[in-house]
C-alpha cells in the first residue's frame, strides 16, 4: 500500500510489507544511522509485534495501522519520557475524532472507544535516551471476529466515516509532531505546555475505581484522582494516595459497554 499523505508529514518514511516489530527495527536503526527526528517506520504486518511486559500485539496483514516514530529528545529525564505514550494517545484520539469516533485515553498507553481498546502505544528508549521510539497500533478494518481479544475494537466495528489508513496515520503523525514540539519548547514540561491538561481532559481513567497491578506482582484498589506533573497516575486508596509510574490498570466499573 502507498502512503502519499503520510509521506508529506513524516520526516522520512520507510514502509515494509512485513517485519518482526517496527519498534525493534527502528530502535536498532537509530543507533547506527542518521534518521532524523520524526522518521517513521510502518508495516502491513508484524510477526513479533510487541506490547509492554513481553505481551504481544496482534493484527492480520493490512488490517490496521502499525507504526513507530523516532524521537531524539533534548531532555534526558525519565519523567519527560513518561509523557510520550500519553502524548501519542492524545494525537490518536484527535485523529479518530476526524473520522467520527469519540475515544478516551486509558492510562498509561491505550485508546478506548466505549471502553474497548482500539489502539495501544509502546514507547521504548535506548540506554542513554538519545533515541526514543514511540510505536502504536490502531485497529482499522478488522471485523469483531478478527480482533484478538473480546476487549478490542476497530474503526470498522465502530462505524467510522473513513477507513483510509494513510489519512489516519498522516493525521496522527501531524498531531503528535505538534504536541511534541510544544512540549520541547516548554523544556519537557507537560504542565506549561498544556499537555497534562489535555490528557486529564481526555482520560477514561480519572474518576474510575481502579485496580493497579504493579510490576512486582502486588496490587492496590482505589479511585484514580489525577495525573501528576511527571505523568504518573494518582490513586486514592483506603489508606493513602498512591503515585503510580508503571503498572497495569483495570477499570473496575466499566466492565460493560455503554452503547
Ligand atoms: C500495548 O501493550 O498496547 C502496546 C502495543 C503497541 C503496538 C505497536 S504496533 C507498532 C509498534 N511495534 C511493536 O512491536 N509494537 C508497537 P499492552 O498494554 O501491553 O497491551 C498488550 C495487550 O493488548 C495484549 O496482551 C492483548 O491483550 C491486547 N492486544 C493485542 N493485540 C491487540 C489489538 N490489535 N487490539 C487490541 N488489543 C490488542
Amino acid at each position: 500500500m502507498d502512503y502519499p499523505k503520510t509521506s508529506l508529514v513524516a520526516k522520512g518514511l520507510l514502509a515494509l510489507a512485513e517485519t518482526g516489530s517496527t519498534n525493534q527495527d527502528l530502535l536498532a536503526q537509530a543507533a547506527s544511522n542518521q534518521h532524523p527526528q520524526f522518521f517513521t517506520l510502518i508495516t502491513e504486518f508484524q510477526t513479533a509485534g510487541r506490547g509492554r511486559l513481553d505481551r504481544k500485539w496482534q493484527a492480520a496483514p493490512g488490517s490496521s495501522v502499525m507504526a513507530s516514530v523516532l524521537l531524539r529528545p533534548s531532555f534526558k529525564n525519565d519523567s519527560a519520557i513518561g509523557w510520550l505514550s500519553l502524548m501519542m494517545a492524545e494525537a490518536i484520539k484527535s485523529a479518530l475524532a476526524e473520522v467520527g469516533i469519540e475515544s478516551k485515553i486509558k492510562w498509561p498507553n491505550d485508546v478506548l472507544v466505549k471502553g474497548q481498546k482500539i489502539s495501544g502505544i509502546l514507547a521504548e528508549a535506548n540506554s542513554d535516551l538519545s533515541a526514543v521510539v514511540v510505536g502504536f497500533g490502531i485497529n482499522v478494518n478488522q471485523t469483531a471476529q478478527d480482533l484478538p481479544t473480546g476487549s478490542a475494537t476497530s474503526l470498522l466495528v465502530e462505524g467510522a466515516t473513513s477507513l483510509d489508513r494513510d489519512s489516519l496515520l498522516a493525521q496522527t503523525l501531524s498531531g503528535f509532531q505538534q504536541l511534541y514540539l510544544d512540549f520541547v519548547e516548554a523544556g519537557g514540561d507537560a504542565v506549561s505546555s498544556g499537555l497534562r491538561a489535555r490528557i486529564i481532559e481526555s482520560s477514561a481513567t480519572i474518576g474510575e475505581l481502579v485496580e493497579v497491578l504493579f510490576p512486582d506482582g502486588s496490587s492496590a484498589v482505589g479511585e484514580a484522582i489525577g495525573i501528576d506533573e511527571s505523568g504518573r497516575l494518582q490513586v486514592l486508596s483506603a489508606t493513602k494516595t498512591l503515585t503510580v509510574s508503571a503498572g497495569d490498570v483495570l477499570h473496575l466499573r466499566t466492565a460493560k459497554r455503554e452503547d
